[in-house]
């Protein structure tokens, strides 16, 4: 990926100027405000804004259509390349086997998918350097075992399924998958999460990382991931969450609120698509609800994961 130098040095200067105005002032006073607003019914949030239910899912597309290009560019300039890391955690909680399905809700430009296909690949080559290495005189039943092993696919049956609500998001993914070669078990498949275009009892894990946030009926979602996945089958979900310790809590707020937007606008041009994302991740509900909420939907062995003092955190449940 190219690097984005000037854009970010000039994001960097004006932000550093922001970020101290904004720790003197500190205007942390973010969970009022958000209390504060009393929402008729019907209403949906969009960031702090309240829309009417129908143009949120149409506002939330427009947001994703003006920001998909530079998209992949932007998670590494506000995270600081941290959502790398993230993701790679996901991964590992999530330690898929050869030959499991996974559904990537909102799923995006792919990242998730494509660590997926990359963790399973190295798996099913681990196993296959296991096998081989254990006799050097193979007995019939080793040799027709490797045999088998070597006939299967790299990938060992996996599929990874993308779906999004927004076709430009999976058009720059399908592009990636292009690049980087991940061509087989790999589709994409334009689908809201509230609604999902598969049948009941389909995946062996679903994912959702960084999109739940922007669903209009999260309950609703988590019914659908639950329909999808097969009985035995693994919720997980990486979400931004919150942050107890109250001093990072503050710089926190101050890095999002007077930062970030400043980087969407000076890289994307777009400083309400950042600040509502900042937005939405203050209205997003904290670890021990969302945990419940999950619950209610019919999940079992609900826990969560804190990564960077609670910044994000992967929610773990399965079907039973
Ligand atoms: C921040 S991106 C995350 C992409 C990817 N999972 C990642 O981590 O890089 C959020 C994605 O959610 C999608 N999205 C928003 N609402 C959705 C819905 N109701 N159903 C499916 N996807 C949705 C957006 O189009 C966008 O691609
Ligand atoms: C994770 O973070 C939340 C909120 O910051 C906190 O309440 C909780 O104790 C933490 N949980 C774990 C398991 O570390
Ligand atoms: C378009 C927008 O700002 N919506 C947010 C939805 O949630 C993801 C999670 O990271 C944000 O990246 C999006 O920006």
């Amino acid at each position: 990926m190219a690097a984005p130098c000037k854009p970010c040095i000039r994001a960097a200067l004006l932000g550093a100027f922001a970020f101290t105005r904004g720790v003197l002032n500190s205007r942390v006073a973010v969970r009022t405000y958000a209390s504060d607003s009393r929402d008729g019914e019907g209403m949906a949030h969009f960031g702090f804004q309240s829309v009417p239910e129908g143009e949120k899912a149409e506002k939330v597309y427009k947001v994703f259509e003006s920001v998909a290009q530079k998209y992949d560019i932007m998670n590494d300039a506000m995270s600081l390349g941290v959502h790398r890391l993230w993701k790679d955690a996901l991964l590992r909680i999530m330690n898929p086997l050869p030959g499991c399905r996974l559904l990537d809700v909102a799923g995006g430009t792919g990242d998730i998918s494509f660590r997926f296909l990359e963790y399973v690949r190295n798996q099913q080559e681990r196993l296959l350097r296991r096998t081989m290495r254990k006799h050097q005189t193979p007995t019939w039943h080793e040799i027709a075992a490797s045999y088998t092993s070597q006939q299967a696919t790299v990938l060992g049956g996996s599929r990874a399924v993308v779906c999004d609500i927004n076709k430009e998001m999976l058009k720059v993914g399908r592009q990636r998958a292009k690049d980087l070669s991940y061509g087989t078990g790999l589709s994409w498949v334009v689908g809201d999460a509230e609604e999902l275009p598969f049948e009941d009892d389909q995946f062996d894990i679903y994912s959702i990382a960084f999109g739940i946030r922007n669903v209009t009926h999260m309950d609703k979602a988590l019914q659908e991931a639950h329909r999808v996945l097969k009985p035995g089958g693994r919720f997980l979900c990486l979400e931004f969450s919150h942050v107890s310790n109250p001093v990072l809590s503050r710089i926190y707020d101050a890095y999002s609120f007077q930062l970030i937007p400043v980087i969407g606008e000076v890289i994307a041009g777009d400083w309400n698509s950042y600040q509502y994302l900042v937005e939405s991740i203050r209205r997003f509900p904290d670890q021990e609800t969302f945990s419940h909420m999950m619950a209610e939907a019919g999940f079992f062995s609900v826990r969560f994961t804190n990564l960077t003092a609670g910044v994000v955190a992967v929610h773990s449940g399965f079907k039973l």
